[in-house]
């Protein structure tokens, strides 16, 4: 059965682990935590993801500087890499036939892919093909793999307000060749917002890796 998690309790400690650096201290507490039968994608979101927003506060505020930034995202990846991705996979069963063929990119000039990179396993582990191109991708290379992939949705991140025009120009330059209507475009990353995608002419906007699943679900028309 089940146990009830002290999500504050938990997230204070991992928060502790990720910006002291110690990644087998952070390890532990995840598996620890997934041992008690919560979901890997529940504790990323309840835990992992919250633990980086602090993260993000205290640099902003000065408490913390970019070193210790790092280090948590070193941490962070390190736990997803040896926890939670091999349990999101082993969770669920890769489905045989392809739901749809969505391209991902974190756009240019931004590196963040933590997020980015949860997106694509859920994706991948619900059924969809997924081409990820990595970080700081150029809008010309997004739309040119796009249509030479044929994708049926390109899906874009980024984390940073500086980079949220180069989200506008991979939708310009769709519609500059004429092949904006053969893909659906969605945008992700905790710079965008609704508004944002309306302004850009984007399809949909995502605020976490479940709403990206259901999203790609809506657009494919498939369960
Ligand atoms: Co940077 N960083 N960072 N950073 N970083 C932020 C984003 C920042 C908000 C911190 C802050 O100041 N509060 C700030 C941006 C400010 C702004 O633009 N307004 C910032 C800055 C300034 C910078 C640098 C410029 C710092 C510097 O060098 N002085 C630099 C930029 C480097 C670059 O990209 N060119 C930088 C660097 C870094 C690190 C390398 C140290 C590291 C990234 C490591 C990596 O990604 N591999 C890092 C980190 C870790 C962060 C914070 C702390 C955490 C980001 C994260 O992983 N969040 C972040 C603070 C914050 O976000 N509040 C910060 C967790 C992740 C799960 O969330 O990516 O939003 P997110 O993804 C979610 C949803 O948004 C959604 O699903 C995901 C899963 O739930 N989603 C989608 C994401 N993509 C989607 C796509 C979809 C749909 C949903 O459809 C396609």
């Amino acid at each position: 059965m089940k146990e009830t998690i002290d999500w504050v309790t938990v997230q204070k400690e991992f928060l502790d682990n990720i910006l002291q650096g110690d990644k087998e201290a952070a390890i532990k507490l995840a598996k620890n935590t997934l041992d008690t039968g919560c979901e890997p994608l529940e504790f990323f979101e309840k835990c992992v993801a919250p633990s980086l927003e602090e993260v993000g506060k205290r640099f902003e505020t000065l408490d913390i500087f970019l070193p210790e930034m790092v280090t948590a995202a070193e941490v962070v990846e390190q736990v997803n890499t040896e926890v939670i991705n091999p349990a999101v996979a082993k969770a669920k069963s890769i489905a045989i036939t392809s739901k749809g063929k969505i391209l991902l990119a974190t756009v240019h000039g931004d590196l963040h892919d933590i997020g980015k990179n949860m997106v694509a396993l859920m994706l991948k582990v619900n059924g969809f093909e997924v081409i990820d191109m990595g970080v700081n991708i150029s809008p010309s290379d997004i739309v040119e793999r796009a249509a030479r992939e044929q994708v049926d949705i390109v899906g874009l991140s980024t984390l940073l307000t500086t980079c949220l025009p180069y989200m506008k120009d991979v939708s310009d330059y769709l519609q500059g060749k004429h092949i904006r209507e053969n893909y659906s475009v969605i945008i992700g990353g905790a710079a965008t917002t609704p508004e944002f995608a309306k302004q850009v002419g984007a399809d949909a906007q995502g605020n976490s890796a479940a709403e990206a699943v259901e999203i790609c679900k809506k657009i494919m028309q498939v369960m």
